[in-house]
């Protein structure tokens, strides 16, 4: 019997502290009083910015409410982001840049009564299961499914056309869908007009994307590409969804920004059933950066540059904040480097196994003066710092709310007991609060979400007991006795130009290829990403067997199997410009030759991340996740035989089972 080998992580139930190099067991007043007494010394040497904050991205609004307090009012810098940065700050970023708003601008019951529905660089039917299930109910309903993705994944095998573009040209393909729009007379004159600017310089920009060269630099057919265009140009109703395939790269803000382009082309945007959806990422992540965790923007996405917002918060909390943005978390990285951080408070966060370059990380972390997380588990992050302390706010175990991708606020409720031992994440933030001289506590999640709804006003009529009633209200909701409409930016088609507001922008987005080059030496592309049984750094799913999967593996095409003269499961070598590690074979038809994938589910095991780039988006800062230039090697007999062992078990998957 085949069964998975990495063992399951324990929840965390004693605190513990750093002695002569060792983690040590500690009272949960020793290990609190070491966690305030490092903030206090290195703020008090170096200031408040040598302070980071990373806030969970897992847990309610409540708790990131009150790390992102944490950070601006005990100590006094706007140095808080989340795994956002890993993920859809480019998203936020783009739509902010078109429409001051960084909200995806569907619901999803829009995508339920659609026409046409793209998918561009998603795998929803793995990694968004349920709202794969509204993308289905659009498909019975009518609606034409459209999937682009190097890979034929199990997603793209519901669409009715597949565009399987190489990995990093998403740019040259959505600009040659834009120009066979403009040159078959199907944009949508009026709304240009009307709504946008700039639509002159991005006309000119992509002129020279004629279906022909797009075709020869994404690998996409022409006909398939004219198809895709005339098809979103001429729907009544068209929804444009997409995930990491387009924000991880370092071009990820320009990436997303080609697509709203194609969207302000057709006036594809701020009607029923047609809109914009970054389908987010962890079960809060919108919530997360609702609630300010990030470094440019205070609670209900309002921005720390203006004085008037600051002036209303600083005597909500009675403290002055600070005019500057933050660092993000890929900045804050920076400055660990250069010295400037010296102390991180890590809630929730697994910065070890989920950023790119492992290596580099391990450096950072280790280095740090003072490094405190606030784990369930104790993941390797945790294993580098001075002082862990076990949280018990785990999603089940706690009150509160969650922001999911359609901006919709909904209730959870604590169903079982955390364990022994274990203390509420808010509880452990407020004890180290009053320990730096604030006099901080909380009776209730209530009673925080209210301080949220007084500050933020697209949240100010979603009370607990109008959740209570309606089960989950979608923001903006300004007050408590009304309800928005379902989707964001229906003022763009307003006839009164006041009512209108700003214009939205096109962007022009020149085509930058991935930042790790292909060469003789490195010529497999590896993009990485998700697989329906696992999640994320595989903390909280790592130990369960798995039907589908017993280890993390890499997958070749066909053609790069023979090639190399592998089978399923042998073990290979797999090097990038950064390190090499060991994994299995798996064969996957729906790869083409030169083209790799991996997962970072089991990074005990497989250390994918040891081979990714650090290359990052300059505007949000998200990292190349999906763009890795590796060479795969036969292992000899000898090093096969030396890593069989930790490999063991197998690894082989039923088909179909991607
Ligand atoms: N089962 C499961 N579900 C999850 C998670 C999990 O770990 N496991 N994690 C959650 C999180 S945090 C997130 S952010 C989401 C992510 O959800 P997704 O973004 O859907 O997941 P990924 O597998 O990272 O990437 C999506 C697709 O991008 C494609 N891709 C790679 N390179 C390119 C490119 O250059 N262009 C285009 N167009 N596509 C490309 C990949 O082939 C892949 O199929 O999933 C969430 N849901
Ligand atoms: N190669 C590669 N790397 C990637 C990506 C990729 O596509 N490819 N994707 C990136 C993306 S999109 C993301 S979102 C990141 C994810 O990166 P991380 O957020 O670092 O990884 P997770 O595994 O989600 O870790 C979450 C941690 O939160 C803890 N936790 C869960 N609930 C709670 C709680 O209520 N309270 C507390 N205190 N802790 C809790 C868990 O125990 C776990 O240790 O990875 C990124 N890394
Ligand atoms: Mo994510």
């Amino acid at each position: 019997m085949k069964r998975k080998r990495t063992e399951p992580y324990t929840r965390l139930t004693q605190p513990m502290v750093r002695d002569g190099g060792q983690l040590r067991p500690a009272s949960w007043e020793e290990a609190l009083d070491r966690a305030a007494e490092g903030f206090r010394r290195n703020v008090g040497a170096h200031g408040p910015d040598a302070f980071g904050m990373l806030s969970c991205a897992r847990a309610t609004n409540e708790m990131n409410y009150v790390a992102q307090k944490f950070a601006r009012v005990v100590i006094g810098t706007n140095n808080v982001d989340s795994c956002n940065r890993t993920c859809h700050a480019p998203s936020v970023a783009g739509l902010a840049a078109a429409f001051d708003s960084g909200g995806g601008t569907s619901s999803y019951e829009e995508v339920e009564n659609t026409d046409v529905i793209v998918m561009w660089g998603s795998n929803a039917r793995e990694a968004h299961p349920i709202f794969f299930q509204h993308v289905l109910k659009g498909v019975h309903n009518g609606a034409k499914l459209f999937v682009v993705d190097p890979r034929r994944t199990v997603s793209a095998a519901w669409g009715d056309r597949w565009l399987p573009l190489r990995v990093g040209t998403d740019i040259p393909l959505a600009s040659a869908v834009a120009r066979e729009i403009i040159h078959s007379g199907l944009a949508n004159r009026a709304f240009i007009e009307k709504a946008t600017e700039r639509y002159e310089a991005f006309a000119a920009a992509v002129e020279p994307w004629t279906l022909e060269a797009a075709e020869k630099e994404t690998g996409v057919p022409v006909d398939l590409i004219r198809e895709l265009a005339h098809a979103y140009a001429t729907a009544d109703r068209a929804q444009l969804v997409w995930t990491l395939g387009i924000t991880e790269h370092h071009v990820g803000t320009e990436n997303v920004m080609a697509l709203i382009n194609l969207a302000l082309l057709t006036g594809h945007v701020g009607r029923y059933g047609s809109g914009l959806s970054p389908m987010r990422g962890q079960n809060n992540v919108q919530g997360g950066g609702d609630m300010g965790a990030i470094p440019n923007r205070l609670p209900g996405f309002q921005d720390i540059k203006s004085a008037d917002v600051r002036q209303k918060f600083e005597q909500a909390w009675g403290v002055s904040i600070r005019p500057e943005y933050g660092l993000t978390l890929t900045q804050m990285c920076e400055a660990m480097d250069n010295g400037q951080l010296k102390t991180i408070y890590a809630i929730g966060e697994n910065p070890m196994q989920s950023e790119p370059d492992t290596i580099h990380m391990f450096k950072r972390l280790s280095n740090l003066d003072h490094f405190v997380v606030q784990d369930i588990f104790l993941t390797k992050t945790a294993q580098l710092a001075d002082v862990v302390l076990p949280a018990a706010a785990s999603w089940c175990e706690t009150d509160g709310t969650f922001v999911n991708s359609e901006r919709r606020v909904q209730r959870v409720r604590k169903a079982i007991e955390p364990p022994q031992g274990a203390r509420d994440d808010i509880d452990i933030m407020c004890e180290i609060a009053r320990r730096l001289d604030r006099d901080w506590n909380y009776q209730s999640s209530e009673q925080v979400w209210d301080e949220v709804r007084s500050l933020a006003p697209v949240l100010a009529g979603i009370s607990y007991p109008r959740l209570e009633e309606l089960g989950g209200i979608q923001w903006p909701c300004y007050t408590e006795d009304t309800l928005e409409p379902p989707y964001l930016h229906s003022r763009l088609w307003e006839d009164d130009p006041d009512k209108r507001g700003r214009l939205a922008p096109f962007q022009v987005t020149p085509h930058r290829p991935p930042a790790d080059e292909l060469s003789a030496d490195f010529p497999i592309r590896l993009t990485t990403g998700r697989r329906l049984d696992s999640y994320n750094t595989g903390v909280q799913s790592g130990g369960f067997a798995s039907p589908l999967r017993y280890s993390e593996c890499i997958d070749v095409s066909p053609e790069d199997a023979v090639e190399l003269g592998v089978e399923e499961e042998e073990l290979v070598r797999i090097s990038s410009r950064r390190a090499s590690i060991v994994a299995p074979i798996r064969i996957d038809t729906g790869l083409r030759a030169g083209l790799a994938f991996m997962s970072y589910h089991d990074p005990d095991l497989v250390d994918t991340n040891a081979l990714t780039i650090e290359a990052t988006c300059p505007i949000a800062g998200t990292a190349e996740y999906k763009a890795t230039a590796i060479c795969v090697e036969k292992l000899t007999l000898d090093e096969r035989a030396e890593h069989q062992a930790a490999f063991d078990v197998g690894i082989v998957l039923t088909a179909n089972a991607r």
